[in-house]
């Protein structure tokens, strides 16, 4: 009789603690704010990054995904995306004409070459970081992308709000990364309920803009390029 009781026991533990651990998720949500120097107002809410990273670094379970910039309008569109490491990122050219997308982070490096109108290719993205893509030919186009070091990360809206659903309770870093500003990083106790109205400021006073270089390291030829 009392080896028939064993598996009877451990069933009904298992049926007490499934739902109490599905019940410990929640949402984290926010908003986030800027402050520009004088004279200036944010309309780009919508490259602000944010994640969770939990303390306990074994509970970080990430799988990669893909995401998609396009080029049209001489633009990268969006001008920022959220992966997670080992995800690829795909670069279809809407464009008429040929663009040359490059990295040349150390971490991403790639040149994808010189492609048309229509074609599409697709780089890998190994590492957390952010990084910037160029083109060869354009020297406007910038876009960012965002390797995130945990599954619970989020894109802002075009006000500022974002949202990361299922986060279990327990002890974060919260990050929030956007291109002028500097990363802001604060620990967060998250409930089991989730949060529902995080609010942080990010500090762009400081940014300047920096031209950068193509991808041999040079200049951009100002009188061969098409703006
Ligand atoms: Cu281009």
């Amino acid at each position: 009789m009392a080896l028939r009781l064993v598996p009877v026991l451990i069933v009904a533990a298992a049926t007490l603690i499934v739902p109490a651990a599905l019940r410990a998720q929640g949402a984290v949500a926010g908003r986030v704010s800027i402050t520009e120097r004088q004279g200036e107002t944010t309309s780009d809410f919508s490259s602000t990054i944010v994640y969770l990273v939990p303390k306990d670094s074994a509970r970080i379970r990430m799988r990669p995904t893909s995401a998609t910039i396009a080029m049209s309008g001489r633009a990268f569109v969006p001008h920022v995306r959220v992966v997670t490491p080992g995800s690829r990122v795909t670069f279809p050219n809407q464009d008429p004409f040929s663009h040359n997308i490059f990295s040349s982070t150390p971490g991403a490096q790639f040149d994808l070459g010189l492609y048309p109108a229509g074609k599409s290719k697709d780089a890998p993205f190994r590492r957390p970081g952010a990084y910037p893509i160029y083109c060869n030919i354009h020297p406007r186009m910038t876009a960012f992308v965002v390797v995130a070091p945990s599954q619970w990360n989020a894109q802002a809206g075009n006000d500022g709000r974002w949202s990361i659903p299922d986060v279990p309770a327990g002890e974060y870093t919260l990050t929030i990364w956007h291109e002028r500003a500097k990363t802001l990083e604060q620990p967060i106790t998250v409930p089991t309920a989730g949060l529902a109205d995080v609010a942080a400021t990010l500090d762009a006073r400081g940014y300047r803009f920096v031209e950068h270089k193509n991808k041999f390291g040079r200049d951009y030829d100002r009188n061969a390029t098409r703006y």
